[in-house]
């Protein structure tokens, strides 16, 4: 099972790929902490993206997808994975779709998780008050969910006529998300 957690940023895609690891044993590929740990280890990649990143901007399709290349090269064997924050242009997407099709396997399911921007706001200042995450300050976010609805939002209707897109309720506690996620799983299953 491939399953893509799809949304704009601060939807909870972390969140919930996350307990999707501790329940069900899922391999979570998250982006973003790929790159946040290129960036706290130093490395030549980490200084390239810090500022992309602390601008809000989307770092480059070329760099996202070779970290995603090299995680399911290393974690081949793997009985499937969750992408977390991956694909988020349609040129990752098509990316993925070789990569994936390479390796005699597909795209099986995209949970969008639907949130409107007023609790997405709230979500990040939240995460601002307590952690501080340089690109959770309100004018940043502006422009993370500004490139949100340019570069990742059109991937909906692609996934849409794929067959593969389900539609949750994004915006209740942790816990009815994750209720939601778990009935998506059921119903695809
Ligand atoms: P990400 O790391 O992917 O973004 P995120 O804001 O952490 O989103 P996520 O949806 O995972 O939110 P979370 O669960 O943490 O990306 C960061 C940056 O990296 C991007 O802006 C970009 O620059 C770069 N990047 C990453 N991938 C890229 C790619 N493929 N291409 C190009 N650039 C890329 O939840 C947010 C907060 O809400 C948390 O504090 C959480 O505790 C809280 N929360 C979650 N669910 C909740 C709920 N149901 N109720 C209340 N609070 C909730």
């Amino acid at each position: 099972m491939n399953l893509i957690l799809f949304g704009p940023p601060a939807a909870g895609k972390g969140t919930q790929a996350k307990r999707l690891v501790e329940q069900r044993g899922f391999v979570q590929l998250s982006t973003g902490d790929m790159l946040r740990a290129a960036r706290a280890s130093g490395s030549e990649l980490g200084q390239r993206v810090a500022k992309i990143m602390d601008e809000g901007g989307l770092v480059s399709d070329e760099i996202v997808i070779a970290l995603i290349e090299e995680q399911l090269t290393v974690q081949a064997g793997a009985p499937g994975f969750i992408f977390d924050g991956f694909p988020r242009t349609i040129g990752q997407a098509e990316a993925l779709d070789s990569l994936l099709e390479s390796r005699e396997s597909k795209v099986d399911l995209v949970i969008r998780m639907i949130v409107d921007d007023t609790r997405l706001l709230e979500r990040v200042t939240k995460r601002f008050e307590e952690q501080g995450r340089a690109d959770d300050n309100p004018a940043t976010f502006s422009r993370r969910l500004e490139r949100y609805y340019e570069d990742t939002a059109p991937l909906v209707p692609m996934y849409a006529e794929r067959g593969v897109l389900v539609e949750i309720d994004g915006m209740g506690s942790i816990e009815a998300v994750s209720a939601e996620i778990d009935a998506a799983l059921k119903q695809s299953a």
